[in-house]
């Protein structure tokens, strides 16, 4: 495989890669944490922009310019809601890293930098949703391979650690 995968901790707004993915919700309509750190770096462009798509329901992705962020493009997956594990959420995060990638080769992303989608006012576990990140992301990136690289972007400490943790078993 090509592709470099790391974690980072940061804001992903501050990421000058070719595509970042937003954590959005259903309506397209803005919010807090990575979505409304992302609306508010972007400029009111993207809520226009994301207007005029409509919506995104849980499991799909959607592009959009990325407007005054270094990052290109944004693409705005949509996680699902922790309701305790019998609602298909797990299969529905698994399909939000699977649709964000297949998004991003429609203009051939060469750099992607994911959220951890559902891990925050959406209630995942956080364990569980790096271990679906991480090896959804492995077993679809070859289909993709001029992907340079992917980022998986944590705003703490204690997520970075599970990413290292995680991506250290396939590494080896
Ligand atoms: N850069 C990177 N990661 C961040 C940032 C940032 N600037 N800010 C927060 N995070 P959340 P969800 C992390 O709640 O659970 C919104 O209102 C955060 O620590 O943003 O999918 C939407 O509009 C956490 O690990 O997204 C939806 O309504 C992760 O981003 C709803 O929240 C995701 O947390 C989506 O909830």
């Amino acid at each position: 495989m090509n592709t470099q995968v790391v974690a980072w901790r940061g804001d992903i707004t501050q990421l000058n890669a070719d595509a970042i993915v937003n954590a959005a919700n259903s309506a397209l309509a803005g919010g807090g944490g990575v979505d409304g750190a992302i609306h508010r770096a972007a400029g009111s462009e993207l809520l226009q922009a994301c207007r005029k798509i409509g919506g995104c329901p849980p499991g799909q992705a959607v592009m959009t310019e990325g407007f005054k962020l270094p990052a290109k493009f944004v693409i705005h997956t949509v996680g699902p809601i922790w309701r305790g594990g019998d609602c298909d959420e797990n299969e529905i995060l698994a399909a939000c890293y699977r649709n964000s990638l297949r998004v991003a080769a429609t203009k051939v992303c060469k750099s992607i930098a994911f959220s951890a989608i559902s891990t925050g006012v959406y209630g995942f576990p956080k364990e569980q949703a790096v271990s679906i990140a991480v090896k959804e992301i492995y077993q679809q990136l070859p289909q993709y391979p001029y992907i340079e690289q992917l980022v998986f972007c944590c705003f703490d400490e204690g997520m970075l650690a599970l990413y290292d943790a995680e991506l250290a078993k396939y590494s080896a």
